[in-house]
């Protein structure tokens, strides 16, 4: 018997670089797509633990058809939720990382199944590991995209998109177990974009 998931979900992986003149394209590799719980303790027990990953590694577990980058038309508009551990010895990082896939997929993250969550993503790196979740919109009205503007006459307002959003990153924290007083970023992908890597301005924190 097979349990089926809301959604299809496709597994990429980031390899270090190996030399000079690799770039991301080259670097990200799509691994696997599936649909049902049973597939995806397939796939779990038969991956690399993220904590015996090379650094420069990433997971990204994103729904199928979006690819883990700014540049899709399903992210281009987004943003991320995201924390550092960067205390990497003692952070569960492999249970970590297991929570918050199994929220993703079993669409525990969101209230109303808002379609704000495109996909979650482990990035290991020499100081810290930093777990991301990726979202379709940072808050605010994106004229004529039907998607809260407003002068369209549907979808939502920014209001409700924030507190979508912030929503999100609450639950978000939930997952991964964190302290009130840690502190828990969001940030475009736009900005993160401009500024060359994930290190954006935070617009919104819990
Ligand atoms: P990172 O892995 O998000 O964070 O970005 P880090 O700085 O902590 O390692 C590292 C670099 O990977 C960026 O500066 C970009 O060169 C590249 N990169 C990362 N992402 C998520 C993207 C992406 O979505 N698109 C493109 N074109 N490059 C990316």
């Amino acid at each position: 018997v097979k349990h089926p998931l809301m959604n299809e979900w496709t597994l990429w992986f980031t390899k270090p670089p190996s030399g000079k003149g690799d770039n991301w394209n080259d670097l990200l590799k799509e691994v696997v797509t599936f649909d049902s719980v049973e597939e995806f303790w397939g796939v779990y027990n038969n991956i690399t633990p993220t904590s015996e990953l090379a650094l420069k590694s990433d997971y990204h577990l994103f729904k199928k058809g979006v690819r883990p980058e700014w540049e899709d038309p399903q992210n281009k508009h987004g943003g991320k939720w995201s924390y550092q551990f960067k205390d990497k010895r003692s952070a569960p990082i492999d249970e970590l990382w297991l929570h918050v896939m199994l929220a993703a997929i079993g669409e525990t993250l969101e209230n109303d199944n808002d379609g704000e969550v495109m996909g979650v993503v482990v990035n290991v790196r020499k100081g810290f590991y930093r777990i991301g979740l990726w979202t379709k919109t940072t808050g605010k009205v994106i004229p004529g995209s039907g998607d809260g503007d407003v002068a369209g006459g549907k979808g939502r307002s920014a209001d409700k998109s924030k507190e979508v959003l912030m929503g999100l990153g609450q639950k978000f924290k939930e997952v991964l177990k964190l302290k009130d007083a840690e502190v828990v970023e969001f940030s475009g992908h736009t900005e993160s974009a401009h500024s060359g890597s994930t290190r954006a301005k935070a617009k919104f924190t819990v």
